[in-house]
């Protein structure tokens, strides 16, 4: 039974509750999540499934949550903190976002329309978003060739020397610099390289990049966890590169298939604990309407993931 406590706050509705086990996020439907620790906290930003979500559409959702924890046991749901509403120009599929801090200011990526890429601005992680620029930071109809075939998705690395990459991309991973003002590319959108996998065609159906990218450092290594795919058997795999702009040499699953439709997820280092945060169709047996979870992972001696055997809550 989910215990979410209502509290009236002065504008928005935020809703508290406790980690009663997977799917953590039980209230409204949530998917896309990433996790980001700022100071002492969690903040976990996610994609917003509406409860009247049309099945036959392409996931036109239309804004995202906020959610923080400083414990991962009690979480609080800071509500719809930026919607299309806040956009000018752009009008549908809110899709999987993520979040940056950077010289105590607050960066917001989201993809719209299946082929734009925006950033929003605050001084706080949970509210305050206003977009900077007033147009895209990568619009496909801009420079189709190399931004390929969707620019979705996008996830964001800053390095310890300070630069900033944003890992975008649908069928296509592409990367690129951003300069340290955080709204503005800095140089060209390169292909990422991953070795060990076959390119994408309509018909290999596994095996290769599909989207939802997510890079992290750990010790020397970086890591590329992204979707293989739409099938059943299709889940987060990673590779692994000594450099961030790779190239990535393929490794394997981080978690067997969870059979969502789709597989997008984070993974972030909390109180000196690895944790994988992702999504399911178990409350609404729905690929338009997932929830979010998360479990701890380890790494072995050589720094691979222990793969994460899913268990159906
Ligand atoms: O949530 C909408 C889209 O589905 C995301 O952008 C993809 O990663 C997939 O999860």
């Amino acid at each position: 039974v989910m215990l979410a406590l209502l509290t009236a706050c002065s504008e928005s509705q935020f809703v508290e509750f406790k980690n009663e086990g997977n799917p953590l996020i039980r209230h409204i439907f949530t998917a896309d999540p990433s996790a980001r620790v700022f100071d002492d906290t969690l903040y976990l930003y996610t994609s917003h499934d509406r409860s009247d979500t049309d099945h036959q559409a392409h996931f036109d959702m239309t804004d995202w949550h906020v959610f923080s924890t400083k414990d991962l046991n009690t979480w609080t749901d800071h509500g719809a903190f930026f919607n299309l509403d806040d956009i000018s120009w752009a009008t549908k599929q809110a899709w999987a976002p993520d979040a940056i801090k950077r010289n105590g200011k607050y960066y917001f990526y989201y993809p719209v329309e299946q082929a734009k890429i925006g950033v929003a601005v605050s001084n706080s992680p949970t509210s305050g978003f206003i977009d900077p620029l007033g147009k895209p930071l990568v619009d496909k109809t801009g420079n189709e060739q190399v931004v390929g075939q969707e620019p979705i998705d996008p996830a964001m690395l800053i390095d310890d020397d300070g630069q900033a990459y944003m890992y975008f991309g649908c069928r296509s991973p592409r990367v690129v610099k951003l300069k340290d003002n955080m709204i503005e590319l800095d140089g060209d959108i390169e292909p990422v390289q991953i070795n060990g996998i076959e390119q994408y065609t309509e018909k290999t159906g596994g095996g290769w990049y599909g989207e939802g990218p997510w890079v992290f450092k750990r010790g020397k290594y970086y890591y590329y966890m992204y979707s293989n795919g739409w099938e059943k058997n299709t889940t987060l795999v990673y590779a692994m590169a000594t450099n961030p702009l790779g190239p990535f040499d393929y490794v394997g699953e981080v978690m067997t298939p969870v059979g969502a439709g789709t597989s997008h997820g984070s993974i972030t280092e909390f109180n000196d604990k690895w944790y994988v945060f992702y999504h399911s169709r178990v409350l609404s047996h729905s690929a338009k309407q997932r929830s979010v979870h998360f479990d701890e992972i380890g790494f072995d001696d050589e720094g691979k993931i222990i793969p994460l055997v899913y268990q159906a809550p």
